[in-house]
């Protein structure tokens, strides 16, 4: 049994007449045949209620002819109800086609497009009512399997509706093969989900690029793979869609027809706008908080790891929580579903509070811990030595060449959440501790700054600071100015530094002394370890230097760059 009841009938019901609500509520019983976009007779009482109403009827018809919706709209749209699909056949096509009726006699509108490109419907079709109330011409618009000098769907040109002959069925199964045929992965289940991103600013400078980059960096290291960026240049923000309505759907038409499952924003989303974006489409909706928290999600082994990494996580959704459970619901645990699960994230805000209290009182256990250890190490008076930096700049891979050590390191970012002390022998000094920690990232996200604190603030037992630098990255004086923000944040500016460029085996010779020149820098290559012998020399120099004036090398003004220059 089908739909029968008026309330199955979407749209502007205002003001219809008894009989007239009844022959809507009928139209659920026809049927088309599967072969034809709509029966004469079907489309001559659409136009006849039109005519009565002044109103645009509708009518969402399925691939075997049944009538999936009846909608009525105004004189001059009609608001297609929301629509459930599965998410394998997000891709595709819908299995619906819009059949409606356009007073007027008008043609498609560029609303009527957009819906046709944003739910993927099988066509679009408007029959124009004349002045008499009955069908002058038919108007059609499907998807193309491949976009035209930017255009994702075709118009055709009008046709008299008394003449317009089209095999439905089979024009319909036609393009659904060219589709699939033009990207083979369609048809079947994608393992990696896929992406695009979207860069906001006011122009495309260098360090936009930059910044997309790196974001694609971010997400290919979480497992999903970028199809498109696309970069957008607002004039203001919208509340709602961040760009604007028209741009915003634009945005989300693109993605479809690449074949993606996740919009991914390059700035972060207020919760109005996840909910207005994720309103137009069945696309996830992600900001680049979201895409760091997940590759923290899945670097975090550790006890303390995992507990900073559940606490970002639940202080970035709890105020997201209260706004809107559906767009919540749909973000999911992040990529794929990941992180705290499923089911808490149908938590109410009471319970989220509680569990990150409980995850605080945790954590504070585990930090109770650690500093028992750092208790007995500073009674050693060890001097310890901290590589800082910006993520994947070669911290760990440093520490593994310095220390004759194993630990993970790895080209992608964030291979390091977890602090590791390895013993390090200097000659001249003799035993040290060299710590490997956390990578930095520009406009850390707030959460994971305040959830990783307790490892950061490890830093301050540092007597001396090893900033590494990537020297191959594009601009090093911009990831210089982010690790230095976060140092000035957690007030480590204080610690004695040494400013180490590395991976300059991937230099030419005199690059790298106009690079270490311009920043006052020591050029290293964590792979060659001969280039390392200056490293340590520079740092026993600098422990000496320190253990012999004492606390007067301390509380200087920030930051304190050692010199590196040999001495005469
Ligand atoms: N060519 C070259 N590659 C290097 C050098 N040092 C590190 N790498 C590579 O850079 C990548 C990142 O190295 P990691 O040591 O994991 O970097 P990290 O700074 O610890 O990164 P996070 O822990 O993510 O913050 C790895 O693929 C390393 O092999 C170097 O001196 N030369
Ligand atoms: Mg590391």
């Amino acid at each position: 049994m089908r739909r029968l009841s008026i309330s199955a009938i979407f749209g502007n019901l205002h003001g219809l007449k008894a009989n007239q609500l009844a022959r809507l509520e009928r139209l659920y019983r026809r049927r088309v045949p599967p072969d034809k976009v709509i029966t004469p007779d079907l489309a001559l009482a659409c136009a006849q209620l039109t005519a009565e109403t002044g109103r645009q009827i509708g009518l969402l018809i399925d691939r075997q002819g049944h009538i999936e919706s009846v909608i009525i709209g105004t004189s001059q749209e009609l608001v297609i109800p929301k629509l459930a699909r599965s998410r394998s056949s997000l891709r595709l096509l819908r299995g619906l086609r819009l059949v409606h009726t356009h007073l007027r006699n008008q043609p498609l509108t560029h609303d009527d497009l957009a819906d046709l490109a944003l739910l993927r419907l099988d066509l679009m079709v408007a029959i124009g009512i004349g002045e008499d109330g009955r069908p002058v011409d038919l108007y059609l618009a499907h998807i193309l399997p491949r976009p035209l000098n930017g255009k994702v769907y075709q118009t055709w040109a009008k046709q008299s509706f008394y003449t317009f002959q089209l095999d439905c069925r089979a024009f319909i199964e036609s393009l659904e093969q060219e589709l699939s045929h033009e990207n083979p992965g369609l048809r079947e289940q994608i393992e990696a989900e896929q992406a695009v991103l979207v860069g906001i600013g006011s122009q495309y400078s260098p360090e936009a690029e930059e910044r997309m980059e790196e974001l694609k960096e971010l997400v290919t290291s979480s497992g999903v793979r970028v199809l498109e960026t696309v970069f957008q240049r607002p004039a203001t923000i919208h509340p709602k869609y961040v760009v604007g309505t028209g741009k915003i759907k634009e945005v989300v038409i693109q993605a479809l027809h690449a074949g993606a499952d996740l919009l991914i924003f390059d700035r972060d989303l207020t919760p109005a706008q996840v909910d207005g974006i994720s309103h137009l489409t069945e696309l996830k909706v992600l900001d680049r908080t979201q895409v760091i928290l997940d590759i923290f999600a899945r670097r975090a082994h550790t006890r303390a790891g995992k507990i900073q990494v559940e606490l970002a996580q639940l202080r970035y959704r709890l105020p997201r929580l209260s706004q809107s459970d559906t767009a919540f619901s749909r973000l999911g645990g992040g990529i794929g579903s990941r992180g705290p699960g499923e089911t808490k994230l149908e938590t109410d805000r009471r319970r989220i509070r509680d569990r990150i209290k409980h995850l605080e009182r945790e954590l504070e256990q585990v930090t109770r811990h650690r500093d028992q250890q750092r208790k007995v190490r500073s009674r050693r008076t060890v001097p310890i030595v901290s590589l800082v930096g910006y993520t994947n700049a070669g911290k760990s891979t440093l520490l593994n060449a310095l220390t004759k050590s194993d630990v993970p390191a790895g080209n992608r970012p964030f291979e390091t959440l977890d602090t590791v002390n390895r013993r390090w022998f200097l000659p001249g000094i003799g035993e040290a501790i060299l710590t490997d920690t956390v990578g930095f990232i520009r406009d850390l996200p707030e959460e994971l700054f305040m959830a990783f604190r307790t490892t950061l603030q490890e830093l301050e037992e540092a007597d001396l600071l090893l900033h590494v630098v990537d020297a191959t990255s594009s601009n090093p004086g911009r990831h210089i100015a982010a690790v230095e923000a976060i140092l000035a944040d957690l007030q480590l500016d204080r610690i004695p530094q040494i400013l180490v460029f590395n991976k300059c085996d991937r230099l030419a010779a005199d690059q790298i002394s106009i690079i270490c020149g311009r920043y006052h820098a020591l050029g290293v290559s964590a792979l060659q370890e001969h280039t390392l012998a200056p490293l340590k020399e520079a740092v026993a120099r600098a422990l000496h230097t320190m253990q012999s004036c004492g606390h007067e090398c301390t509380g200087l003004d920030s930051p304190i760059l050692i010199s590196l220059a040999p001495r005469s």
